[in-house]
């Protein structure tokens, strides 16, 4: 398992405040009722598709936001709080089969991972008799779900956040349980023919495969991964993990990863060790590549937002850097990795504190922040990467 050297810690520099930001946004849609996600179908279509927490997929085509859902499934959830319609991921053979998958919490309070098709006449509504159940796992609480969805870009497999359940926290050590994890599954296969809630297959080399602990599980020792992605190109994981009372952590998985990575959650919580029953000081704890900490002064750090590393083409200046941010901040960041380590860089506040719930890409890659106020196209210099001006610096102790 690969250990990463650095820590980053923020180093503040006020005086340079007045600079101005290279990061800033348009406005696309509005009318959104509590909006949490946004992605693209991959069909070819540059439909943007935002998914809102009480039950329903919208349409954005053209930057016109289609009146009538995609999807509505509101009268099959539970939602409010942490819970709800939570993620979203068309399959990467959209185009062709039609399948998309949604992460909801049901009528018990339980995840279901549940698979949908595009109806057979309207490219904008789908068929509502068509769910198929893919997984469904028990929450204790209603806290703490996780609940995006992503495929990997190279393995075609999905893979699901699932946070700690908010039960006994050290569900995310234990292996056996799908609580705290990233599960990774093959929707194209049916290992569980005689099940009719498990329609799907375990990918082969997956870590815990024929040793002990859940063979879907991919990494462990996550805490509330509410917003993950893959870089488009690398395949590289990152996973914002929202934290307690100390850290808001994002973590990065390699490509070249053989999964099995186990972030700590709840032995550690950043660095630090949290002293919980049954923990092991020099246990395993891979740390994040970035760190907000909660009392860093003039912050309001308390909910990591996972963000996408940029690969469109509009702004060049951003080719390469992971943009986050934090949920009650607003303030977003810039990620790079080099030769001595991750280099981290605050870019200011765009949008507002308490507004930014999650970022997305469309197909060509460009990238989006979902705010309760609407779909917003995050914009950037066109220049190349090393002529960006930053607000302040992280640097590694
Ligand atoms: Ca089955
Ligand atoms: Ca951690």
């Amino acid at each position: 398992m690969k250990k990463y050297l650095f820590v980053v810690c923020l180093i503040t520099t006020p005086v340079l405040w007045a600079q101005p930001a290279f990061l800033d946004t348009e406005d696309v849609a509005g009318g959104f009722t509590g909006p949490i996600s946004v992605t693209h179908a991959g069909d070819g279509s540059d439909r943007l598709f935002v998914t809102q927490q009480g039950g329903q997929i919208k349409v954005v085509d053209g930057g016109v936001h289609l009146p009538t859902a995609f999807l509505d499934i509101s009268s099959s959830i539970t939602s409010g709080g942490e819970r709800g319609l939570l993620g979203l991921a068309f399959h990467p053979n959209y185009a062709s089969n039609g399948y998309f998958y949604v992460n909801y919490t049901d009528l018990n309070g339980d995840t279901v991972i549940e698979r949908y098709s595009v109806s057979a006449g309207d490219p904008n509504i789908a068929d509502p008799a068509s769910g198929l159940i893919i997984l469904t796992f028990a929450q204790p609480f209603g806290a703490h779900n996780g609940g995006d969805l992503n495929f990997g870009p190279l393995d075609g497999y999905l893979y699901i956040s699932s946070g700690d359940g908010s039960g006994d926290p050290m569900a995310s050590q234990d292996l056996d349980s799908l609580l705290g994890k990233m599960l990774r599954i093959d929707v194209d296969g049916d290992d569980f023919p005689g099940d009719t809630q498990r329609n799907y297959a375990i990918p082969p080399d997956n870590p815990y495969v024929g040793v002990t602990g859940a063979d879907e599980v991919w990494v462990s020792g996550l805490r509330n991964p509410w917003r993950f992605s893959f870089d488009r190109v690398t395949g590289d994981l990152f996973i914002g993990d929202v934290g307690e009372d100390t850290w808001e952590e994002f973590n990065h998985v390699a490509a070249t990863s053989n999964g099995g990575e186990n972030f700590g959650w709840p032995c550690f919580e950043g660095g630090d060790f949290s002293g919980v029953g049954g923990c092991d000081i020099n246990g395993p704890n891979e740390l994040p590549f970035a760190a907000l900490e909660h009392d860093q002064p003039g912050s309001n750090y308390c909910t990591a937002v996972g963000g996408y590393r940029y690969r469109g083409v509009e702004y060049g200046g951003l080719t390469g850097w992971y943009l986050f941010t934090d949920w009650c901040d607003g303030d977003f960041f810039a990620a790079r990795q080099t030769t001595q380590g991750w280099e981290v860089h605050n870019m200011g506040e765009l949008i507002g504190g308490f507004a930014v719930t999650s970022m997305g890409e469309d197909e060509a890659g460009e990238l989006y922040a979902v705010a309760w106020s609407g779909l917003l196209k995050i914009t950037g210099p066109t220049s190349a990467p090393d002529d960006v001006i930053f607000l302040t610096g992280f640097e590694s102790p």
